[in-house]
């Protein structure tokens, strides 16, 4: 039997990839969406509504609700429960779940005929969770920052400066703002290890790919840093699961799973990790050399890292990947709704857009779209602001254009520091399907781009990643290259080629683009001498 399963929680959905590891297919792909499957939750795009807008919390009862869901559909689709050697899953990174003192026996009594959210609900002692969009932690970074001696330094430490989003600011901000219930909770979960723990029935470690997304965790030594724990709240410690590898067996699934679906009692939870990391191995970046851009609700740019390599500025992230390394990235946050907002602003269709694309000359005539639609992570954009230079509001084609050549450069230009000239990039996520957009990101990158034949990486290295553990956990460890072989790999005929007059001019237009970008954020110098030099030098 050779069959494991890999769960993706991310933002707006819970996805399911079933492979046969040893015939190298993929058995089932599905997903639930969370607007349209679970609308009695509230969150339409996975998000609380909330009336200020920097915060984002998602309600942690829904993911549940929707692992209910995906499982009877599953068994449905004629995938037999039984057969599944192992699970493991990604989580959406950084968001937190804050357990009460009866989160062990619930988890450990979990009853077969109710549902897992009308279970767990007892269990919580805050009953949200804060998420990766929520930016309302301004203060509470800067706490942080200078009680350990400044951003350079926590990013030494932790791998990242203080982030808006990341837990342990998360954290502090409940212990200062809701005492009372910090009190009451005895157990601080990641998205991931809470689902983790959910399938096992018992607490589950945090591994160190997401672990590292939380400014609490020595990137170095793989243990939760004292002093990052005592600038962030009291009594942390003892309510935070232990850190382990990736490759860390949980458990057995819990009795519940057996009992409701079907599942073998032999079968294995394997550690989650968060989306990123398990996006890694879902592409294959087990070495060095090339870099992914993910296109999702959030745009991702990651790659594979031997030593840890911060951004003091910043910039960006080191966590660990799964494969006992790390790997660094860079998020930004207006992904898919940057470029949702500009299609439906101007009422197209994805195929009119990418007409559009088509139609369209880059560098477009030194027109610039800054689109922080909503708070931005990368370069940090605390409220929205969206700004244009040389670039009307009623132009529909420019503004397509702009809004793609705007992430793209964005991307370059806030990828220096990790000091990688990659001549290949790896697309994935939703919109990696639209070559259009794929062309627009081979020529700002003077790079050739690849498509995957599964869209859905995360949960593709999810399952890897059950498969690898469980088998090492037999004896039977395999090298990663294995372990990746002949499912995460690009379809060589999907190669998207730098056009290089394209390239030339995408040199200026980076020096215009990071003209705007000081202008509108840092107060530099105004970009009309910029964007003349730029026409005249484009022709
Ligand atoms: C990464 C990040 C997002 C989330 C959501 O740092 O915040 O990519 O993991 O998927």
């Amino acid at each position: 039997m050779s069959i494991y399963l890999g769960l993706d929680s991310s933002t707006q959905s819970l996805s399911a990839l079933v492979i046969d590891f040893e015939a190298r297919k993929i058995l089932a792909d599905l997903s639930i969406s969370f607007g349209e499957r679970l609308p009695q939750y509230g969150c339409p795009k996975g998000v609380l509504p909330h009336e200020d807008p920097a915060v984002a919390h998602s309600d942690p009862l829904l993911w549940l609700a929707a692992l209910d869901l995906l499982l009877a559909e599953l068994k449905a689709r004629g995938i037999e429960p039984g057969r599944i050697e192992a699970v493991a899953g990604s989580g959406q990174q950084h968001g937190s779940v804050y357990l009460n003192d009866r989160a062990r026996d619930v988890l450990a009594s979990l009853k077969p005929r109710r549902h897992l959210a009308d279970q767990l609900k007892p269990a919580l002692s805050r009953s949200t969770s804060p998420i990766w969009m929520d930016f309302s932690t301004g203060r509470q970074c800067a706490e942080i920052t200078e009680a350990l001696g400044g951003a350079g330094r926590v990013a030494e430490l932790t791998g990242s400066s203080c982030f808006e989003r990341f837990t342990g600011p998360q954290i502090r901000k409940f212990w200062q703002t809701e005492p009372a219930r910090y009190e009451k909770t005895a157990r601080i979960h990641l998205v991931s290890s809470f689902m983790a723990s959910v399938l096992a029935g018992r607490h589950a470690p945090i591994d160190f790919g997401d672990g590292a997304g939380m400014n609490l965790m020595d990137l170095r030594a793989r243990n939760w840093s004292a002093a990052a724990l005592k600038a962030t709240a009291p009594g942390l410690k003892a309510r935070l699961p232990r850190l382990a590898s990736s490759d860390t067996i949980v458990g057995r699934i819990s009795p519940y799973f057996v009992h409701r679906y079907g599942f073998s009692p032999r079968a294995r939870i394997a550690a989650w990790s968060g989306d990123n990391p398990c996006s890694l191995i879902g592409v294959g970046l087990i070495s060095a050399g090339k870099v992914c851009i993910s296109l999702g609700t959030s745009d991702t740019y990651f790659g594979f890292m031997a030593k840890p390599h911060v951004s003091t500025k910043g910039e960006g992230h080191v966590f660990g990947s799964p494969t006992g390394d790390f790997m660094s990235l860079i998020c930004f946050l207006n992904g898919s709704l940057a470029r949702e907002r500009v299609r439906d602003q101007y009422g197209l269709s994805w195929a009119q857009f990418s007409q559009v694309l088509r139609e369209t000359k880059p560098g477009n005539g030194g027109a610039v779209l800054l689109p922080y639609f909503a708070p931005e992570i990368t370069p940090n954009v605390p409220s929205p602001q969206v700004r244009r230079y040389g670039l009307d509001a009623s132009d529909v084609k420019r503004n397509v254009r702009a809004v793609i050549e705007a992430q793209m450069a964005s991307m370059a230009l806030h990828a220096r520091w990790m000091g990688v000239k990659t001549r290949t990039v790896y697309a994935t996520g939703g919109a990696s399907a639209n070559r259009e957009i794929l062309q627009v990101m081979a020529n700002l990158h003077d790079a050739e781009v690849y498509q995957f034949p599964v869209g859905k990486s995360a949960a593709l290295g999810a399952a890897l990643r059950a498969a690898h553990a469980s088998l090492k956990a037999d004896g039977k460890a395999r090298p990663w290259k294995e372990i990746v072989a002949g499912f995460a790999e690009p379809v060589a005929e999907s190669r998207v080629r730098p056009d290089p007059a394209a390239v030339r001019t995408y040199r200026g237009f980076l020096k215009l683009y990071e003209a705007c970008e000081a202008h509108a954020l840092r107060g530099g110098e105004d970009p009309a001498g910029a964007r003349e030099r730029y026409r005249r030098t484009s022709g």
